[in-house]
């Protein structure tokens, strides 16, 4: 066996072939075993997986392979994200029927994920397109719609005139629709929400109690979620004979800052400005140009500040005589607070570039600690930090929140009209989640219209509401909507001519409920089996890209509540109880002279050091040379390569490799192998060519280092006597200590830390088999090269499963080692015999003592005092005190 080279692309197929057919990794909802659910975020079919699908469902299977070895009933499923916009644009391009484009893609993806040896229960996998899928996804819809959970309402939207349709924020760039370069407009829709703020504050307040999460994933969500306390201030307007209103209502969380106030402002889209612009052309047309561009927070932060003097006069709540002007201003949102503010240019910058923009001047109200009220001004920059009221009348002197507090007192207290003038408030930047899409692709929302009866729900019996098939693609817009049969049916209600919805749902929506679908995929009758919720859920381990911070598990976050409403989810709250998210896989870029990019596959390396791993992107100097003497040539014209900086596997740069192409020629196990090492889990992890054909070599040599284990060991099942030779019992002591620390490693999801792990145990166990003379081996050392080779091989197999499996059928064993439980560290074994204490004379440590770990105090003061460095720091005195503390330190008093 040691001669020979293990032959991956036999073995690996072969394996895979025999767990299939034994169908191992099912996992059972009658099995009463502990449960432990591990999930990867799941792939959109694209069409190939790339290599962060291989980092990311490696690490998810190293989980399930180690869990089920240690006794758990593990669930490790696989489904397909399988709606969304590439399939409609890729039908748009090649004249393939979206449906078709995509079941291929996962069938090729499919083939791709079996190829990496993932132990997933395949009999559970789900396409999110499918109507056996989304006809429980329309069912919930219809159940949230009962309980109040699902609202029409109008709302604005980026709209795209050109391609008519709808856009999402994220594909608005600079104003225009990414496909069509339109420059977009705001218009108002009526559309379907979800009513997520429902669960605000619940959301907001059970971060806490997701500890297994990261605390970066945690802050975003609860900055998304955005609660604020705040004051609710009514200002006194003018009479004006333009608008009837007599009053402003505004939000602020600084009402401590009133005396600074320079302005009001209120949004384009406020009313107040709508009936001031009728006598106001210009006014008019300023509001109609804030329409223009997107509807994101982003876009309007960073848009110019612009507004229009409306010409009214509002009251400062604290002085009659005091009139600020009313402005309409683009940075002013609707749909926020109360849609209006008062400015105050000093201490928000906002409200700094707008006052300098319109000549509207500054006073500063706060004084930042050891700045002189007198002198402190404020010109560009605006202060937005702690200090002491000035100039404010009654307040000055106080906290901020002291004045905070006073102010709302004071208008609490004080009635306008037949209210009080402030009320304290909450709001929360969190908006209803609007899910209509004008798009073919997606889950239709089974609802129709009728003149007579208005929105009807589809009746339970009647679902799914399938696509149509026959579709054509050649238009811009929303295909379904220009169906010619699909939309026309009779009215469920009143049996009259009605119109079925066309718009489909956002596709985060599939994503928010996959992960308890698969529970038990098999319920024809219901989305869910809440028994088996109950039983799977909370993912125990779920992992992802970071990307999804917010949105998907926010959603999901949401949904899971939104289905314990409506009785689909038994008592579960929380979806994903541990949550991991993973770094990228990133790979140096190769260009030509003419500056074309080229991919890894087509250039040739000299000889140099490779980029080191473990804080990639950051390590590497701006033009990317990080690694020395390295130079790169194109295989097909010789000519010299430029290699440039590392960065996240693309497309556009042709920096990626195929992990098809890796698995053909390493095997599964060295890809596996090579993702897992290197970088912390988190982080990024560098693809080198150079670190691939080291990965792929350590496959080699473990399997010679199995072997030759195997030549000395004894046969299976001979245990290790309780009395060994100090050879054998330092081979234990590495196989039973490298186990516990890989062991460690994995629970804490340190994969690094357990691949070098190995590294050293083979180090190790190489030393000690290159020591020995075969003939005279020993019993007791037999029993221990045994020992090691079993237990090597068995931590071995969640990272390199088909390595595993072959060495562990060369050991002699019958079953699988996917299937044998994991073996038991005996801890007793690794305790050193020995023990070292610092010996401490008058305070100051002048040796180091190594005693027997069970020595008596009186020979540790003994063997302390013979020390020569002893002696030498006692100049001579008699020794008063020696003071031993157990296991950790020896004091001699002198
Ligand atoms: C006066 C003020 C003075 C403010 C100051 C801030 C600093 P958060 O914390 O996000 O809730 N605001 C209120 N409604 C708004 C809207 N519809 N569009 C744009 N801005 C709005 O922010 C609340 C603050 O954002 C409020 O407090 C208000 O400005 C502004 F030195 O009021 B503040
Ligand atoms: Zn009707």
């Amino acid at each position: 066996m040691d001669s020979e080279r293990y032959n991956a692309r036999e073995a690996e197929p072969k394996w895979q072939a025999i767990w299939d057919e034994k169908d191992i990794f099912r996992t059972g909802n009658a099995d009463a075993r502990p449960k432990y659910y591990v999930l990867e975020m799941f792939p959109y079919p694209s069409g190939r997986i790339h290599m962060g699908h291989v980092r990311n469902y490696t690490m998810g299977d190293v989980i399930a392979r180690y869990k089920r070895a240690r006794g758990f009933n593990v669930l490790h499923p696989m489904g397909w994200d399988a709606f969304g916009m590439p399939a409609e644009n890729a039908a748009w391009h090649n004249k393939s029927h979206p449906a078709d484009w995509t079941y291929a893609n996962i069938a090729s993806m499919r083939t791709q994920l079996k190829s990496m040896g993932l132990s997933i229960d395949w009999s559970r996998e789900i396409a999110t397109c499918d109507p056996s899928y989304y006809k429980h996804q329309q069912k919930m819809f219809l159940d949230f719609l009962d309980a109040g959970l699902v609202v029409r309402k109008k709302s604005k939207v980026n709209w795209d005139p050109l391609d008519h349709t709808v856009l999402a924020n994220e594909q608005v760039i600079d104003g225009r629709g990414w496909r069509s370069g339109a420059l977009v407009e705001q218009r108002e829709l009526t559309q379907w929400f979800f009513k997520i703020t429902d669960f605000a504050e619940e959301l907001l307040g059970s971060l806490d109690t997701l500890t297994r999460w990261p605390e970066k994933v945690r802050l975003m969500q609860a900055n998304w979620i955005g609660r604020s306390e705040g004051l609710g201030v009514r200002f006194e307007l003018d009479p004006a004979p333009a608008v009837k209103a007599r009053e402003i209502e505004v939000y602020t969380t600084r009402p401590d800052t009133l005396f600074g106030a320079k302005f009001l402002a209120i949004a384009a889209d406020h009313p107040l400005a709508a009936e001031a612009a009728r006598n106001d052309p210009a006014l008019a047309a300023f509001i109609d140009d804030c329409h223009h561009g997107g509807t994101s927070l982003a876009a309007i932060e960073t848009a110019e500040k612009k507004g229009y003097d409306t010409g009214l006069k509002a009251r400062h709540p604290f002085d009659p005589e005091w009139k600020l002007p009313v402005y309409a201003a683009n940075f002013v949102l609707m749909d926020y607070g109360t849609g209006a503010i008062f400015g105050c240019p000093a201490h928000d910058q906002r409200d700094l570039e707008f006052a300098n923009a319109y000549g509207l001047g500054n006073t500063p109200v706060v004084c930042p600690p050891g700045q002189d009220p007198e002198t402190f001004e404020i010109t560009d920059t605006a202060y937005d930090g702690d200090g002491v009221l000035i100039h404010s009348r009654f307040l000055d002197g106080m906290s901020i929140a002291a004045a905070k507090e006073d102010v709302a007192r004071r208008l609490e207290g004080r009635p306008l009209g037949n209210r009080p003038q402030g009320k304290r408030e909450v709001q929360y930047r969190l908006r209803d989640w609007g899910i209509s899409r004008q798009r073919y692709w997606g889950c239709p929302i089974p609802i129709i219209h009728c003149e007579a009866c208005g929105v009807v729900p589809v009746p339970a019996a009647d679902l799914p509401v399938e696509l149509p098939k026959d579709m054509s693609f050649d238009e811009p817009g929303n295909p379904l909507a220009r169906h010619p049969a699909w939309k026309h049916v009779t009215c469920p209600k009143c049996g009259g001519a009605a119109q079925r919805e066309t718009d489909t749902m956002d596709t985060f929506v599939d994503s928010s409920w996959y992960f308890a679908r698969f529970t038990d995929p098999w319920n024809e009758a219901a989305p869910t089996t809440p028994e088996m919720v109950e039983k799977f859920l909370p993912v125990d381990q779920y992992i992802g890209g970071i990307e999804h911070a917010i949105l998907h598990l926010l959603y999901a976050r949401f949904f899971t509540r939104a289905m314990q409403a409506t009785g689909h989810v038994g008592a579960l709250k929380e979806p994903f109880a541990g949550l991991f998210t993973q770094g990228m896989v990133v790979h140096e870029t190769y260009r030509d002279q003419d500056g074309t990019w080229l991919y890894p596959a087509e250039i040739r390396l000299s000889v140099g050091s490779p980029p080191q791993a473990g804080n990639a992107l950051t390590s590497v100097k701006s033009d990317g040379s990080q690694a020395v003497g390295r130079r790169a040539f194109s295989i097909s014209t010789g000519g010299e390569v430029t290699i440039g900086a590392i960065e996240k596997m693309s497309k556009s740069k042709k920096n990626t490799v195929d992990p098809d192409d890796i698995i053909l020629a390493f095997g599964a196990d060295t890809a596996r192998w090579y993702v897992l090492s290197d970088s912390p889990p988190e982080r990024d992890v560098i693809w080198t060519e150079e670190g691939v054909q080291g990965a792929a070599k350590f496959v080699q040599r473990l399997w010679r280092l199995v072997g030759e284990l195997k030549g000395l060991a004894a046969p299976i099942v001979t245990p290790v006597p309780a009395d060994v030779s100090a050879e054998a019992a330092a081979i234990r002591r590495a196989v039973h200590g490298g186990l516990i620390k890989v062991e460690e490693d994995i629970e804490r999801l340190r994969f690094n830390r357990a691949v070098a792990q190995i590294h050293d145990l083979a180090n190790k166990l190489s030393a000690a088999v290159g020591d020995i003379e075969t003939a005279k081996v020993a019993p007791d050392l037999r029993a221990a090269f045994r020992e090691a080779a079993d237990m090597l091989t068995l931590m071995l197999a969640p990272m390199m499963p088909h390595l595993a499996e072959e060495c562990w059928a060369a050991l002699g064993h019958r079953d699988l080692a996917a299937q044998a439980a994991w073996p038991s560290a005996d801890r007793a074994l690794v305790v050193e015999d020995t023990i070292a204490y610092p010996v401490q004379v008058n305070g100051r440590k002048r040796a180091d003592l190594v005693v027997a770990r069970d020595a008596g105090n009186a020979a540790i003061e003994a063997a302390a005092l013979a020390l020569e460095p002893v002696r030498r720091a006692l100049e001579g005195r008699p020794v008063k005190k020696v003071i031993i503390v157990p296991q950790r330190i020896v004091n001699v008093v002198g």
